[in-house]
């Protein structure tokens, strides 16, 4: 190196600062883990859990199969009642969704099994005046949503998590699943879906959480 390439102090530290981001780069420093993907897959406010943390009122009724049954009634022309026989004759279908928790977790890839929302809306047929879903649940449990969120494709009332019987502490026999929507509104232990013209905001829905519960606009609290 002839002496005027030699660099100058200022050049020195531009060089030690350089070398320092180009190691960073090397090892990957600051990079979280997460893809641009995951970035939008993340609603606001989220940290992504591998575990699936139990949240409950305190109650978690046994309800053995065999006492089972689910009601679905209110404005609707074939109002039916299935015991666990019957819920499980019925078509079965599968999906694999996110879970967003208002507590701010989120758990990617649950896959469920069960009878979509779709086909009970096709065996019930709503009558015109129906806009809400009430979910009722054995253990006293209520949650609302609207008939239009409930339609969605992705919602299912569930019996099996990762193709094993639903665990009593995570609602099983069965509950629902409403992917969209913070957990909440997914109904542990379900026992009754009544539909309604009017709207009857349910256990946490008058307790100040948000009506609706969007997790992407971030629906927590009203
Ligand atoms: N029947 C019933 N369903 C319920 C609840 C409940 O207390 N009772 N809690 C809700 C709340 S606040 C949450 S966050 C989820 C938790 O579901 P998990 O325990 O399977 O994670 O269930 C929802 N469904
Ligand atoms: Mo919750």
């Amino acid at each position: 190196m002839s002496d005027d390439d030699k660099p100058t102090l200022i050049g020195q530290i531009k060089e030690k600062l350089i070398g320092s981001k180009q190691k960073w780069a090397k090892e990957g420093r600051l990079l979280t883990g997460t893809t641009a993907e995951h970035t939008v897959r993340l609603p606001p406010g989220q940290r992504l859990v591998k575990d699936w943390p139990v949240l409950d009122l305190g109650v978690q009724p046994s309800v053995p199969k065999d006492v089972w049954r689910l009601d679905v009634d209110g404005a609707v022309v074939n109002p039916l009642s299935w015991n666990w026989t019957d819920f499980m004759a019925q078509p079965q279908v599968e999906d694999t969704s996110d879970i967003h928790c208002v507590t701010a977790w989120s758990r990617y890839d649950n896959r469920w099994t069960g009878v979509s929302a779709q086909f009970l809306l096709a065996q019930v047929q709503p009558r015109p005046e129906a806009r809400h879903v009430i979910l009722h649940s054995y253990d006293g449990y209520t949650t609302n949503v609207t008939l239009e969120h409930f339609a969605a494709p992705d919602v299912i009332i569930a019996h099996a998590w990762e193709g094993q019987p639903l665990s009593r502490e995570h609602g099983g026999p069965v509950r629902l699943v409403m992917p969209q929507f913070y957990l909440w509104k997914s109904a542990k232990w379900l026992k009754r879906i009544e539909f309604r013209a009017d709207d009857k905001p349910g256990f946490w829905e008058v307790r100040g959480y948000h009506n609706e519960g969007d997790p992407w606009l971030e629906d927590r609290y009203s």
